[in-house]
């Protein structure tokens, strides 16, 4: 394939950042292709931290390929780091390849690069063109962006619903209200994020796993359960295999003992109401590293979430069924005047076999 111009060239960069899609977190998803002459001569993604970054991968590509990268242009769908973090600067390693221009989608945002990686470049006579599909690579990292920007994951709800908002039916049977396609797609949403959170009532009526287990990943995202009471079972699936973050409001030595022995990290953070304070969480979780937090829980977590504007995105599976009167999704308090509507913005809607799902953003 032939690379005609810097959007086609990021483009492909953008395809190979994909690819590393369930496996570079914390680190962002980086794609890196190299082109001479129109043809491209080396390609790369992000590996898991500690190793090579991108343009390292694309770098080493070429040269296996035998190719001479002197007076390339390199693709990257982020600023090449400038800092000495577990690998040596990309923007040094590209200097000393000889690479002749850099194209880059956005700049790091992270307090350790912020433009010096663009500076270095430019000082050693590399030409640097930035803003090339920027909202494109915006999207595939945008947990890595809020966590540098905000300090707190972006923040994606899944709700799989009835046309008539009913997540199940009034005495709770709910399996299954959308189809083995929606699920599957839930799965892959799952697989991306670094971690997935539920509250203790999922918990106890429920007993989830909460893995991945529809699609083939090589990572399982860190399970966190919200349990202001220290509630949970020791039993309870979700902390099999170990490495579950439990969110209490209050200590208990003894229950805490147990249910480290299975694994679990106990996590205890307050507000004035005797709960777990959400907000106060999510910039813990920015501490963790969590980029991309996935919420899988019910109407009552996911209202208080809502209200408390901890929230940045639903994924909404909706099935073409009516199932009558039973809870909805999110549990939220009656509203005198719609001015104090919760708005969003359909982000994308899309049909997975005879469902729909919708991403829809808080505005
Ligand atoms: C790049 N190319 O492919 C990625 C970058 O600890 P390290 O050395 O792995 O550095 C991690 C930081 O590097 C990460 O927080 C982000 O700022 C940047 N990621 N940079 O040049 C890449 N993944
Ligand atoms: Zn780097």
């Amino acid at each position: 394939m032939n690379i005609e111009n810097d959007v086609q060239g990021m483009a492909l960069a953008l395809e190979w950042a994909a690819k590393g899609m369930l496996i570079t977190s914390p680190n962002p998803r980086v794609g890196c292709v190299l082109v001479k002459d129109g043809v491209v001569i080396g390609e790369g993604h992000t590996q898991p931290p500690g190793q090579a970054h991108a343009e390292v991968q694309a770098l080493n590509d070429a040269m296996r390929r035998g190719n001479d990268v002197r007076g390339a242009t390199a693709y990257v769908s982020l600023e090449p780091c400038s800092h000495f973090g577990r690998t040596p600067p990309c923007a040094d390693t590209l200097i000393r390849a000889g690479i002749g221009k850099v194209v880059a989608a956005l700049g790091d945002p992270n307090p350790l690069v912020g433009g010096q990686g663009f500076a270095k470049l430019r000082a050693a006579g590399i030409e640097v063109v930035t803003d090339v599909l920027a909202s494109e690579a915006r999207e595939m990292n945008i947990g890595f962006l809020s966590r540098m920007q905000r300090g707190r994951p972006w923040v994606r709800m899944k709700t799989a619903a009835s046309l008539d908002g009913r997540t199940a039916l009034y005495n709770g049977h709910s399996q299954w209200i959308t189809s083995a396609e929606a699920r599957d797609d839930g799965h892959r949403w799952r697989a991306r994020a670094c971690a997935i959170l539920t509250g203790i009532g999922t918990v106890i009526e429920d007993n989830p796993q909460l893995t991945v287990r529809a699609i083939d990943t090589p990572r399982q995202p860190r399970r966190i359960v919200i349990d202001s009471r220290l509630q949970i079972s020791p039993d309870a699936r979700v902390l099999t295999g170990g490495g579950t973050w439990i969110v209490a409001a209050q200590s208990d030595p003894d229950k805490e003992a147990r249910l480290r022995e299975r694994g679990a990290e106990i996590i205890i953070l307050p507000n004035t109401h005797g709960k777990v304070d959400l907000p106060l969480l999510m910039e813990e979780l920015g501490r963790r590293q969590i980029n991309e937090l996935h919420v899988e829980a019910g109407f009552k977590l996911n209202g208080s979430l809502i209200r408390e504007a901890c929230v940045d995105e639903l994924l909404v599976y909706l099935a073409p069924s009516l199932l009558g009167d039973a809870h909805g999704m999110f549990d939220l308090r009656a509203l005198d005047s719609l001015d104090d509507r919760k708005r969003l913005s359909f982000h994308e809607i899309k049909q997975l076999g005879p469902d729909l799902r919708i991403l829809a953003r808080f505005i």
